[in-house]
């Protein structure tokens, strides 16, 4: 049988730092719950391992024109490939939180392209994606905090022993 890590495993792509600070304001928050946490960019996680994680967040950036950070360039690509199955990522419980600015016409293109393609691995969303915008007055911080409310209070639901 295959030993699942009892870890909240939150994955980072930034390109100007924001989805770092989010990452990290996560961490934080899930420490407080008493929970084990590896925070890590998405250049320093190998990809081969996400079918062993139990609970992935991710915090994701846009950049360019609908472009993914630098950082997650090896990454994405790897998830791409046409050999994992819909049933890769059977199991795995994953969030999406992105950052990007509606000014933009690809707005969070990385965040729902990410979700769309978990989703088709077979892994289970915890809550809706939560998208971060640059053009609200209080920035991304207007969507992260009702977005990390319903996160902490569904993890607690349907993962009880865990959070
Ligand atoms: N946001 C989008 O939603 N779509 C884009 O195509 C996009 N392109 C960007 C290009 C540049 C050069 C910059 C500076 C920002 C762009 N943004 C875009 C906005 C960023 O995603 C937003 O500022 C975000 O908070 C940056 O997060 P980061 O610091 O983690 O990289």
């Amino acid at each position: 049988m295959e030993m699942k890590t009892k870890t909240l495993l939150i994955l980072y792509a930034t390109q100007t730092g924001n989805a770092l600070d989010v990452a990290e304001r996560i961490a934080r928050e899930a420490e407080r719950r008493a929970c084990t946490v590896v925070i890590s960019s998405t250049d320093d996680y190998d990809a081969n391992s996400l079918p062993a994680e139990d609970t992935v967040i991710f915090v994701v950036s846009t950049t360019g024109q609908g472009d993914t950070p630098d950082s997650m360039k090896v990454f994405w690509r790897f998830l791409l490939q046409r050999n994992l199955g819909s049933h890769w990522l059977e199991g795995i419980h994953y969030a999406v939180f992105g950052l990007g600015d509606s000014g933009y016409q690809k707005y969070n293109f990385v965040a729902k392209k990410l979700d769309k393609r978990l989703s088709d691995l077979g892994a289970t969303a915890v809550v809706e994606r939560g998208l971060g915008d640059d053009q609200h007055p209080s920035g991304y911080e207007a969507a992260l905090d009702p977005w990390l409310s319903s996160l902490w209070s569904r993890l607690n639901e349907i993962k009880p022993h865990f959070f």
